[in-house]
C-alpha cells in the first residue's frame, strides 16, 4: 500500500492550496511538512528533492513531484477529474489556466506594499468580474449541466469553487451579478468530499495574516 501523499510547503495557501483542494475533492488523505524558515527550504533543496529548487513539492506514488500545474494534472488524471476525452480535457485546461491567472493575482495581493493594496484590489475585482466570471457564468448557462465540462466533477469545478470563495473574501458581494456562479458555488460546496474540506479543522488554509507575511518572504527570499 503506497503511503499518503506528502506536501512540502509553508503553512499557508500560496500555490499549494489548489493542490490541497484537488486532493481533498478526490477524497485523498495527505500529510504535510511545513517549511518554517529559509533553512528548511535550503535543506530540502540540498537533499535533491526539488527539481527546480522550488516548492510546491509533493511526494506521491514514489515520485517527488514539482510544478503546480503538473501536480494538479497528475491528481486530476489519476482520480478521474480530467474529463472523458481530449476535447473535454483541453476545455478543463483552458478553464483551469484562466483560474490560475486569477489565483496568481489573489495570491500576490497580501504581499503588495500597503500603499498599493487598494489599487491592486480594484484590479482584482475588475479582472474577476469583467474578464473571468462572465465566462464561467456563460459556460454554465450554455452547457446547462451541474458541472463546467461534461456531466461529472473535474479539476475545473474544484478550482473554480476555490477561486470564487477567495474572491468573496476580497469583496463579499462579488458574485452578485452572477446567479449561476452562486448556484454553482452552493452545489459544488455540497459534494461530500468538498463539504468535508470546507468544514473547520480540515487542511484548508486560511488567508495569510499580516504578521506571517515577513516570515514567508524570508523563506522565499523575496523583497516587497
Ligand atoms: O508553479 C510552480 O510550482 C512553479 N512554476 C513556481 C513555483 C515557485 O515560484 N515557488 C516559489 C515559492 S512561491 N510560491 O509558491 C519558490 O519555491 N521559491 C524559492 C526560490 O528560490 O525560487
Amino acid at each position: 500500500m503506497p503511503g499518503k501523499p506528502k506536501l512540502y510547503y509553508f503553512c499557508g495557501r500560496g500555490r499549494m492550496e489548489s493542490i490541497r483542494w484537488l486532493l481533498a475533492a478526490a477524497g485523498v488523505e495527505f500529510e504535510e511538512s511545513f517549511l518554517e524558515t529559509r533553512d528548511d527550504l535550503l535543506k530540502l533543496e540540498k537533499s535533491g528533492a526539488l527539481l527546480f529548487q522550488q516548492v510546491p513539492m509533493v511526494e506521491m506514488d514514489g515520485m517527488k513531484m514539482v510544478q503546480t500545474r503538473a501536480i494538479l494534472s497528475y491528481i486530476a488524471a489519476k482520480h478521474n477529474l480530467y474529463g472523458k476525452d481530449l476535447k473535454e480535457r483541453v476545455l478543463i485546461d483552458m478553464y483551469v489556466e484562466a483560474l490560475m491567472d486569477l489565483d496568481e493575482l489573489l495570491m500576490r495581493h497580501p504581499f503588495q506594499p500597503a500603499d498599493k493594496r487598494e489599487q491592486d484590489l480594484a484590479n482584482i475585482v475588475d479582472k474577476a468580474t469583467n474578464r473571468y466570471f462572465p465566462v464561467y457564468e456563460k459556460v454554465l448557462k450554455n452547457h446547462g449541466q451541474d458541472f463546467l465540462v461534461g456531466n461529472q466533477l473535474s479539476k475545473a469545478d474544484v478550482l473554480l469553487l476555490e477561486a470564487l470563495l477567495m474572491a468573496e473574501e476580497c469583496k463579499p458581494d462579488i458574485l452578485a451579478k452572477f446567479p449561476l456562479l452562486q448556484s454553482f458555488k452552493a452545489r459544488i460546496s455540497n459534494v461530500p468530499t468538498i463539504k468535508k474540506f470546507l468544514q473547520p479543522g480540515s487542511q484548508r488554509k486560511p488567508p495569510i495574516e499580516e504578521k506571517d507575511i515577513p516570515k514567508v518572504m524570508k523563506i522565499f527570499n523575496v523583497a516587497q
